[in-house]
């Protein structure tokens, strides 16, 4: 007996087990899917608008159907996991199918939202804002009631907050929306009334202009309210952002420089895959700076890529590449953002690679919003970045010079050419150059260092510069004292160092 009430205890155990693993599997994928949005009211609730039956189609036959095929179209293509608001603010990028359904996901669920049985009048910011606006509150339901009775077919009438803060009503056809990327003068939907036939038909036939006359009697103005407060307020954070970047400029003292310490951290953040996201980031920045001109290497003008000014390459193209730059600019964004009261970027000494990631997008984000603002000779982040870049231009041009000097005492009158200079895109701390020695042609890699030494039979040769592997014949190291020249063919990478045997020193200029 005893044996048999273990057994089923067993089993039961199994059966809850396995209820509870496809209980979670069954909520993973439905997180994975755009959800379905709860209708907060009873079918029957809005019946001085919409009658039950129609309630009941329109949002179980309807709206579930654009988030099923939206989910399914979604699923075959592979998108991933997705937001249903930047698919709608991207939607250029999607095909007509998922800009249908999600149009018509996304627009059914506000709609749900901005409708109740129980309205109150409006007041506040809103109210102020449309009265003063369109003149009159009255005015503003005419102008609404006119647009959506001048929609021929399907489609939605909307109230607007633009990009500029200002409130618009407009009409879009089908399932558009005017979040979409692909509506030309669109903004942030704050009220929208759906024009389709199925929105109405079974109440009110052909007299769809009393349709949208009843559509006042419902309205949830305490959800459009809500809605146009989250997206002020975000609008007035960029304002106080933007207007804190012109004053707070003035103030030269709140660009720190970084400490060595900083300096090394962003040396080699810049060297990983995360100063790729930093270069590439920059690059498409500088590139929507109207006073500089992007120009790719041309050899035959002898000329080299990035951006110029009046015919000249500008010393702000060895931005992307430098990390003493990067660290400056890091440092001046986050003193601006605590100043601000708003959650500062976390980069400096951060160990978490996908935290690390996202705090350089997001600077990056806003450098490439406030481009115009930050790259212009009034701006102090542009004034302190350029003296810093100049002085790693003026290191450049002395290494370089000093480099061809000791190989002229060396080996006579050789013809030594410099094929890509000091503060390339990728590597902002060394330049190439050819030699040709005894008849034998040479590629080299030049870098300015520190110092050198000898450790564990190897010679480490310290440097300030980005640690990378080239394909050059020689790496050759410049200081003040000396010019050392090293095969390249057993050259080992250490942190802010290579590393060679000490036999493939070949030779010390001087
Ligand atoms: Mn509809």
């Amino acid at each position: 007996m005893d044996k048999i009430q273990k057994k089923i205890q067993e089993i039961e155990y199994q059966i809850l087990e396995n209820k509870v693993t496809e209980e979670k599997n069954l909520l993973l994928t439905e997180m994975k899917k755009i959800g379905i949005e709860k209708l907060p009211y009873s079918y029957s609730a809005l019946k001085t608008f919409i009658d039950p039956e129609t309630m009941d189609f329109h949002y179980n036959k309807h709206y579930k159907g654009y988030v099923d095929k939206l989910n399914a179209a979604l699923a075959k293509k592979k998108y991933g996991d997705v937001d249903l608001e930047k698919i709608i603010k991207n939607i250029s990028k999607y095909d007509k199918t998922i800009r249908n359904n999600a149009g018509g996901a996304f627009n059914h669920a506000l709609f749900w939202n901005m409708l109740t049985p129980k309205p109150k009048r409006l007041t506040g910011e809103l109210y102020k804002k449309i009265s003063k606006e369109f003149g009159t509150f009255t005015n503003f339901k005419k102008k609404f009631e006119a647009v959506a009775k001048d929609r021929f077919g399907s489609g939605w009438v909307w109230l607007v907050l633009t990009k500029n803060n200002k409130l618009k009503v407009m009409s879009t056809p089908n399932q558009d929306n005017p979040l979409m990327n692909v509506i030309e003068g669109g903004g942030f939907p704050l009220l929208g009334l759906d024009l389709w036939e199925h929105a109405y038909y079974l109440k009110y036939r052909n007299k769809r202009d009393e349709y949208i006359t009843n559509f006042w009697k419902v309205i949830n103005w305490d959800f459009i309210s809500k809605l146009f407060e989250m997206k002020s307020e975000t609008k007035l954070l960029e304002s106080k952002f933007e207007k804190s970047l012109m004053t707070e400029q003035k103030d030269v003292a709140y660009i720190e420089a970084c400490d060595r310490k900083e300096q090394d951290f962003f040396q080699k953040l810049i060297s990983s895959d995360i100063g790729k996201i930093y270069g590439k980031r920059i690059y498409k920045t500088l590139d929507k700076v109207p006073w500089l001109e992007f120009r790719p290497k041309d050899e035959t003008i002898n000329r080299m890529q990035g951006f110029y000014k009046d015919g000249e390459r500008h010393p702000i193209s060895y931005l992307a590449g430098n990390y003493r730059a990067f660290c400056m600019l890091a440092k001046s964004i986050n003193n601006l953002l605590i100043k601000m009261g708003r959650e500062p970027l976390n980069i400096a000494f951060n160990e978490n690679k996908d935290e690390l990631t996202k705090s350089v997008t997001r600077m990056m984000n806003i450098l490439e919003k406030y481009h115009d603002k930050i790259f212009n000779e009034e701006s102090s982040i542009y004034k302190a970045l350029m003296t810093n870049l100049q002085q790693s231009k003026l290191k450049g041009e002395q290494v370089e010079n000093l480099t061809e000097l000791r190989f002229k005492n060396k080996f006579g009158d050789i013809d030594f050419k410099v094929s890509s200079q000091f503060g390339k895109q990728s590597d902002n701390e060394g330049f190439d150059a050819d030699v040709t020695i005894d008849g034998k042609n040479l590629s080299m890699q030049v870098k300015p260092f520190d110092t050198n030494f000898v450790e564990e039979g190897k010679m480490v040769v310290l440097t300030t510069g980005k640690i990378h592997k080239y394909t050059q014949d020689l790496m050759v190291f410049t200081n003040k004292q000396v010019t050392l020249v090293f095969k390249n063919q057993n050259t080992i990478l250490g942190i802010n160092a290579y590393k060679f045997p000490v036999e493939d020193l070949i030779y010390e200029l001087t």
